[in-house]
Parts: structure tokens; sequence; C-alpha cells
């Protein structure tokens, strides 16, 4: 080899590796079920210390959106495309619609899968809930190296039972009976897989952290639970006052912006009621206790989901990443109302049951199974209307937290800039320097939807034409600042959101050209994006 040469290949090998380090690690950290509300940085009483500290190192979004569900919102945050473009548009059943398929098609490709082919190594522990059975899970068909959690929707917190390590036969942590709790088992394994990561530090990592709290049923440890045991005698209605007075003190508001009142609430269909979340004070002490201690329990989970990030975050800090990873935090849809104000007990339905005594000291512990109600959920979601399943804001917006010491210079600051997860693939490729393919091998790829966040970190405008929702027939269109909503079988509101983001005066009779040419936008979205056709029969979870 001659000299140029020589110094070439060295040249050549010398830049790989600096180049692959120097492109940040990435950390997109994802809760179930939480709502728009629950963390001190954004009005809640919960103590979350170490993500309202993230917030105060970087930016908050103030109007970032989810799909409203589990499984579209994954399908969504990992491909890049609308849920029904990747075949999830609804839950993980076939309904033979494309829209509806139930797991991830050969035309979507995940964030894993395109940042491995950037070089990165990939990692996911917690929740897939975007297809399971041969072929579909999170190695095969995700593109992630290593894995541990649960393939399905949700489960038992306290129950190893259906956790699984993967690829099969990788070395996976043994718990002592008693000692599992799927929170801090998840962040176990994700420390474990960063320690495994650092064993080849050339390489960048993108690290999904699917947390399945505060997702029911309500489970959390005794010492933090405690934490909470007085906090919510209050009630629901004094929460939301206190909730919302903070946001507005925080920035996140104008102080213009109204509270919504108590929403209304539906059940599921097999047993299907519908009614208003009832004043707290109008109900009987014993209710009222049982309803706190729920609260409570959900507040323990939040807490402890705060703790579990703080451990990786403290990891990163320790070995020197820190600082060139971005960490983003959100949640895959509003806060959770099934069914009733009261919650339900033993299974997701009909049942409830009032604890009361030494029953009410055993709520949230091994053995139990609890939801904690559309009445707490409504509060959890403060300022905002309805919940995880509709297409209103308390379905669809969700926190969204970035910190990145070394590419975001803000401290503290709230962005307005409006987002989707659609808009996280885009930002992968961005900051991985990576390349979202047009096929990969025979399977022809759906271009993706959204933009990259990364200019509204240095808070550049966002522009986009649109943005639109459809979850069992509740649907929404967002163009601007007006939104178009419709409740399933119900006609379409109309609400400017810079006016009026709590969605609280329907300007639909008003104008109905508006209505006419934004229903036309939501038509044209979902026969190109295969919500429609619908699947038939109808059908709702
Ligand atoms: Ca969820």
């Amino acid at each position: 080899m001659t000299r140029p040469l020589l110094a070439l290949a060295a040249i050549a090998l010398l830049a790989a590796p600096l180049v692959a380090a120097d492109r940040p690690n990435i950390v997109l950290v994802l809760a179930d079920d939480m709502g728009y509300s629950d963390l001190g940085c954004y009005g809640g009483e919960i103590a979350t210390p170490n993500l309202d500290k993230l917030a105060a190192g970087g930016v908050r979004f103030a109007q970032f959106y989810n799909c409203a569900r589990c499984c579209p919102t994954r399908a969504s945050l990992l491909t890049g495309l609308y849920p029904h473009q990747a075949g999830v548009g609804d839950m993980t059943a076939d309904q033979g619609a494309p829209g509806y398929r139930g797991h991830l098609q050969p035309n979507a490709v995940t964030i894993a899968e395109v940042l491995k082919g950037a070089g990165y190594r990939t990692l996911m522990c917690g929740k897939w809930h975007v297809g399971g059975g041969a072929g579909r899970g999170p190695v095969v068909r995700g593109g992630f190296d290593d894995y541990f959690g649960m393939i399905e929707g949700f489960r038992d917190f306290w129950e190893p039972t259906g956790y699984v390590r993967l690829p099969a036969g990788r070395p996976a942590r043994a718990y002592r009976p008693g000692g599992f709790y799927a929170t801090d088992a998840i962040t176990d394994h994700a420390l474990d897989f960063l320690a495994d990561a650092r064993k080849a530090p050339a390489k960048p990592f993108f690290l999904y952290l699917a947390y399945t709290a505060p997702h029911f049923p309500l489970h959390a440890h005794a010492e933090d639970v405690a934490r909470y045991k007085d906090a919510y005698a209050k009630g629901w209605d004094k929460l939301r006052e206190e909730r919302h007075a903070r946001q507005v003190k925080l920035g996140l508001f104008d102080p213009k912006v109204r509270l919504s009142p108590r929403s209304g609430f539906e059940t599921r269909d097999d047993f299907y009621r519908t009614g208003e979340n009832p004043a707290w004070d109008t109900l009987p002490a014993d209710r009222r206790a049982d309803l706190a201690r729920r609260m409570a329990v959900y507040a323990a989970m939040v807490d402890r989901l705060d703790q579990d990030v703080g451990r990786v975050v403290e990891d990163l800090r320790t070995n020197g990443q820190l600082d060139n990873t971005l960490v983003l935090f959100l949640s895959d849809n509003g806060a959770c109302a099934e069914w009733d104000p009261f919650g339900f007990d033993g299974t997701s339905g009909p049942k409830n049951v009032l604890h009361a005594g030494a029953e009410l000291d055993k709520m949230g512990g091994p053995g139990t199974y609890h939801s904690y109600g559309s009445g707490w959920a409504n509060a959890c979601n403060t300022p905002f209307r309805w919940y995880k399943h509709y297409g209103h804001e308390g379905g669809t917006r969700t926190p969204l937290i970035a910190h990145w010491p070394k590419g975001i210079a803000a401290k503290g600051e709230f962005r307005h800039q409006v987002g989707h997860v659609i808009d996280l693939m885009a930002t992968c490729v961005d900051m991985g320097g990576a390349r979202y393919p047009a096929a990969v091998g025979d399977r022809k790829i759906t271009p993706m939807e959204g933009k990259s966040l990364v200019p509204a970190f240095t808070d550049k405008p966002a522009e986009r034409d649109l943005l639109a929702w459809e979850h069992e027939r509740n649907r929404a269109v967002r163009a601007g600042k007006w939104k178009l909503v419709a409740v399933r079988g119900k006609p379409w509101e109309l609400y400017d959101l810079e006016a009026d983001p709590t969605e609280l005066t329907d300007l639909a009779a008003k104008m109905p050209e508006q209505v006419t040419e934004l229903s036309a936008k939501w038509d044209a979205w979902a026969k190109r994006t295969n919500v429609l056709p619908y699947p038939q029969p109808e059908k709702k979870e």
C-alpha cells in the first residue's frame, strides 16, 4: 500500500467511530395512560422531581399530540406514519380492513430499523402492543437488538409472568418471590442494556423505554402510596382547580384559558351507560375514602415512574453520557376514564367494589385489581375535556419533555409548536444522520408523515398542513388554530384552539363553511391513510 493510501485508510478507521460517537444517543420514554397534568412541570401535585429537572434543563412542548390509545400511538410513534397506515388503527385484533390488521404492516419501518441501519444499537424495555405472534415481536419485526418486557397491553405489575427477554436465551434478571414490580424491572433491564452497550462505546444507542405505568391495574409500592394517603381527600373538583392554577402560574396557559367543567363519561358498549362525573361534595364519605385511595395508588405509580426515570438519567450522568443523549418523555394517551366515575374492580368491566376500613390499605398491593374511574381521569387531564379513546384534547394531548444538554441550550422553556408522535421518526432520522428508506428488501415503505422536532428545540416555527385523528369512530382534524372534533356518532364540533384550547365554545353552527372545509380535509385524510374503509361490523373495545 502506498503512503497516501495508508494515510487514507488510517483516516477512515479513525473517522468512522468519531462520527458515530458524535451523534447523540436517544432515550425515548413513554408513559402509559398518564394524564396531561400529572407531572409537576405540567401543573401536577405528584412528586416528579426527576422529570421536572429534565424539563428545567430542556424544553417542554405545550401542544404535543398522541393518537388517543395504546396501540395506535405506539404504531404511529414507532413508524412515523398515522396508525392506520401502519395497520394498527384500532387494537391488536385483525379486523380485515387494511387499516385494522392489528399488527405492523410490511410498508411500515420502525425507528429501530432505521437507526440500526445508521449504526445505532437498538434497545427496548417495556410494552410492545403493536401485534404479537410469530415474526411480529420487537426483535424480529421491530428491529430491536435487545428486548425485555411484555408484548401485550397490560398485566399485573407484581407478577413476572408474561415478561419476556428477547432474543431468547439472553441474560435476564431473576427476582425473588415478591420482589418483582414491573416499573422497576423494566428499568433494571434498561440499565443492564445500557451497561452492555457501553462495551462498544463508538456505537450510539437508541433506547425505547415503554413503561406500563400508570395503566390499570392500579398497583404501587406501599411506601409510595403512603406519601399520598391524605392527598386526595380534597376530591377531584378542588384538584382540577389547583392544577389549573399551577398551569397558569407555570406559564403553560394564558390566564384567560378557562378550566373545562367536569366531563361526562360513557361506558363500554356491552354495558353501555352515559352520564356526568358527580360533584365530589355530593358523594358519601365512604365513597370518597375509596376513591381517594384509588387516586393515591395512581399517584404512587407516577411517582415511582419518575424515580425509575431518575435511575436511568443518573446512570447516563455517571457514565458521562447525559450531555449527548436526547431524552424524550411523553404519554401514549390521555388519562383513562374506564369506565365510570367509581372505576372498576377485578377486571375491566362494570363491577365496582366499595372498599372500607382495612380493605382500603390493601388497594394497590399484590392480588388486587382496580381502576380509578372517570372523575380522577378528568382531573389528570386538567384543563381539558374527555379522556383516552377520544379526539378531544383530554384524549390526545400529552406532555413532551426534550432534554439534550449538548443540543438544546434553552433551559425550562415551553415550546408552543404543534407536534405529534408521527414526528418522532423524523426527529430520530434527523438526529441519527439516518436515511428513511423507500424500500427494505422487497418491502415498499410508505413515506413518513412527520417532521423533525429539532428546529422546534431552538424555537424555530413548525410548518404543517394538518394533523388528524380517528379511533373507534371518534375523530378530529387540526389545521392551524382550527380544530374539528366529534365523538362517535355525534356531529362535528369546531374550536379555535388559540383562543379556546379547552374546547368550550363550539363554533360549528356559527361557521358552517369552516366545518365543511375541515371535514372535507378529514375525509381526504381518512381515505389516504387507511382510516377508510372501516372494518365491518363496527367494533368498540
Ligand atoms: Ca395507553
